[in-house]
């Protein structure tokens, strides 16, 4: 397929997808929006794709939100239907089976940082900038933010952020637990797909368990949740993967799982 706004590369399991508008940097209008929902779908199905990672084109930006340009013209019903729009393509970004990584690079601001909330963790360059801006436009986060920033750092904290639209460093991100790791901008993809290919080794069955019961633990209480584990556990233990999991330990070889549930 071809992209206009995005690209998208797979090797060896690992699918990298760029945002590619660097002359605006990166900022999410209608298409790109519309390109990246196809791509998800695309990666959704491709049982060959084992992590995916995000990042931004250029040396400046993953991305600076939302295009004010575009923004700036819509009335509310528009407004409403362009938020929406974006609200899904981030949501079934969220629901990947597959482990997602944000490779922030630059800027992450508004409709950047809520991208990248929606990524199962996140690695920074030293010289990327976190912030949810959007107060100084005279709106609120509207792909996401105000729920995925409030449940990773809690209420206050989000709401000092949200409230002033402050920018952070990637330094000051990561003491608040919204980044896992902050890299050199060069070493910045390097470091990235180390931890994805160690994550690409591992059994399909057990990362997509792994990732639901982590997400589940979001939204349920303590019980439900444990309950979660015990049906995604089982359903582990009677895969094939677990038969070559435990078998490869036991021969002293390294597992090579085929992401099957059944042979
Ligand atoms: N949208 C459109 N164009 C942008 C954006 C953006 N978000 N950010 C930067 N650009 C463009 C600039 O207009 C400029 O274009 P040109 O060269 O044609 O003038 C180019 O990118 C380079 O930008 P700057 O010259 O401004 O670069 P600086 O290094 O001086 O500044 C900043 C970089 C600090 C990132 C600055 O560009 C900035 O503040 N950008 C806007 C950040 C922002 O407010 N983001 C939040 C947007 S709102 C949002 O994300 C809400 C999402 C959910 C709601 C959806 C509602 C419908």
């Amino acid at each position: 397929m071809n992209y206009e706004n995005i690209t998208l590369n797979v090797e060896s399991g690992i699918a990298t997808l760029v945002f590619n508008r660097p002359k605006a940097l990166n900022a999410l209008n209608d298409a790109l929006l519309t390109e990246l929902s196809k791509a998800l779908d695309l990666i959704g199905a491709d049982p060959d794709i084992r992590v995916l990672i995000l990042t931004g084109s250029g040396d400046k930006a993953f991305i600076a939100g939302a295009d004010i340009s575009e923004l700036a013209t819509l009335n509310t019903l528009q407004g409403r239907i362009f938020t929406k729009k974006g609200q899904d393509t981030i949501s079934k970004l969220q629901s990947l089976d597959i482990p997602v990584i944000a490779a922030v690079n630059g800027f992450a601001l508004g409709g950047g940082s809520e991208m990248a909330l929606a990524c199962d963790f996140i690695y920074a360059s030293e010289t990327a900038k976190f912030g949810l801006p959007e107060i100084t436009l005279g709106i609120i986060p509207g792909f996401g933010g105000t729920q995925r920033l409030t449940k990773l750092i809690g209420k206050n904290m989000a709401k000092e952020m949200i409230f002033t639209g402050k920018i952070i460093s990637a330094a000051e991100a990561k003491d608040m637990g919204m980044v896992n790791k902050v890299c050199a901008p060069e070493a910045l993809m390097d470091d990235v797909l180390k931890t994805a290919r160690s994550i690409a080794t591992k059994g399909r069955v057990s990362l997509r368990a792994a990732k639901y019961t982590i997400n589940a633990a979001q939204d349920v209480e303590i019980k439900t949740g444990c309950n979660i584990e015990l049906d995604a556990f089982s359903i582990c233990l009677a895969s094939c993967d677990s038969k070559e999991g435990t078998q490869a330990f036991l021969e002293k070889r390294k597992a090579e799982f085929k992401g099957s549930y059944t042979s």
